[in-house]
């Protein structure tokens, strides 16, 4: 059954907003005879395939978190709503993320898979993202990214096993409500990594340290004209302090901040030398250099904020209200020397969007 009810108010608004933006719509007092009339008889409707990119377009440019949207318009949105077995749901998803990796030149994509009806659930991918690093714990110490640790014994209570590296690529976990749950590991030609080495410090390299090239979220559920869509794995690029100020460096991820601190020659109980911030630095240039010389693309902060403000002045012209939440969309690093950190932004929400997260603990 559906989580959240069809609403046909919000479908009326959204044929609306449609009908204003798109000269291609259809009228939308027709369009919401005809969806009030299937749900009528179905207890839910149908988008076209044209409202559906239309509306998964408009979420990513609604994503109030999200510094990257001044391309909202050039996403990707392949229809897979009759896409119903597991392995065929993996096989898409390992499909988009070679469509969106396309040897480096990173395209925008959004896949999105069946609604809920009324007796009939949806299927779900139990990840995160698509592709995420397991976390072992060994006595006190975790291997591999701690944030996966849990997720991680789950996969293994289902029969995976992992190698037991810092950076092993988890399974995808489909449910269906006839398969119940299946793990299917993805290609490793799916998969692109970059190896991080320094510009300039040869023993940066040592330390081992890779990043995946596609961040693919697919754990928000898509909301679009009165309809949830739980499954719609999207993905766009990685900006550089996603990685470099974040992921390598939280205490609770893989929080190498004193080993590079300490590698640089710093004492690191002195506060005063600055070597949290000098780490920091030198750990996002690692990042940058290494995705540049691999070929793949990347967004550095400062170039991204730039393109915020393009964003939020395009906006404007259009007489749409920008809206943002400035603790997400203000880079983890370098705050004040960039635009965005300068600016109050209107916290309102608008569909259609990305819903929050479903925490899934087993
Ligand atoms: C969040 C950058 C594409 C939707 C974010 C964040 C960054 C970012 C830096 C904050 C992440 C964090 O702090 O963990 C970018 C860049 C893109 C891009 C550089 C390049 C094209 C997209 C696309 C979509 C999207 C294609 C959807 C179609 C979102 C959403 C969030 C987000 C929903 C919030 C995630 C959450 O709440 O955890 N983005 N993004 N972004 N982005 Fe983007
Ligand atoms: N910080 C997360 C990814 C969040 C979304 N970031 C993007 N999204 N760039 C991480 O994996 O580090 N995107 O769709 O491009």
């Amino acid at each position: 059954p559906p989580d959240q009810p069809v609403d046909l108010d919000e479908a009326e608004a959204f044929f609306q907003l449609r009908a204003a933006e798109d000269p291609s719509a259809p009228d939308p007092f027709t369009r919401l005879a005809a969806a009030v009339r299937e749900h009528n008889e179905r207890g839910v409707f149908t988008h076209t395939t044209a409202e559906l990119e239309f509306g998964a377009r408009v979420a990513w440019r609604n994503a109030n978190r999200c510094i990257g949207r001044l391309y909202w318009r050039s996403l990707v949105v392949r229809d897979r709503r009759h896409v119903r077995y597991p392995d065929s749901i993996a096989n898409e998803c390992i499909e988009h993320l070679r469509l969106a990796t396309n040897g480096g030149r990173i395209r925008p994509v959004i896949t999105i898979f069946a609604p809920d009806e009324p007796g009939r659930a949806a299927p779900r991918i139990r990840n995160e993202q698509l592709v995420r690093y397991a976390g072992y714990r060994k006595g006190d110490v975790i291997m591999g990214d701690p944030h996966f640790e849990s997720f991680t014994r789950w996969v293994e209570s289902l029969g995976w096993a992992g190698k037991g590296t810092a950076f092993d690529v988890l399974p995808l976990v489909i449910e269906t409500a006839k398969e119940g749950v299946t793990l299917f590991d993805i290609p490793e030609d799916a998969i692109l990594e970059v190896e991080l080495s320094h510009p300039d410090l040869p023993w940066f390299a040592d330390l081992g340290l890779k990043w995946h090239a596609v961040p693919a979220i697919s754990a928000m559920p898509l909301r679009v004209g009165g309809v949830t869509y739980p499954t719609a794995p999207f993905n766009g690029w990685y900006m550089g302090t996603e990685i470099g100020s974040r992921n390598l460096v939280d205490p609770d991820r893989y929080d190498m901040l004193e080993t590079v601190g300490r590698r640089l020659g710093f004492d690191v109980s002195d506060t005063r030398s600055l070597w949290k911030d000098r780490a920091l630095v030198e750990i996002n240039r690692a990042v940058i250099s290494s995705f540049d010389q691999a070929g793949v693309k990347l967004a550095d902060h400062h170039a991204e904020s730039e393109r915020f403000m393009a964003f939020v002045a395009k906006e404007q012209k259009a007489g749409r209200t920008p809206t943002a939440e400035w603790s997400w969309v203000v880079p983890p690093m370098s705050g004040a020397s960039l635009p965005i950190y300068h600016q109050y932004y209107d916290e309102s929400l608008h569909l259609p969007g990305f819903l929050p997260s479903v925490e899934w603990s087993p």
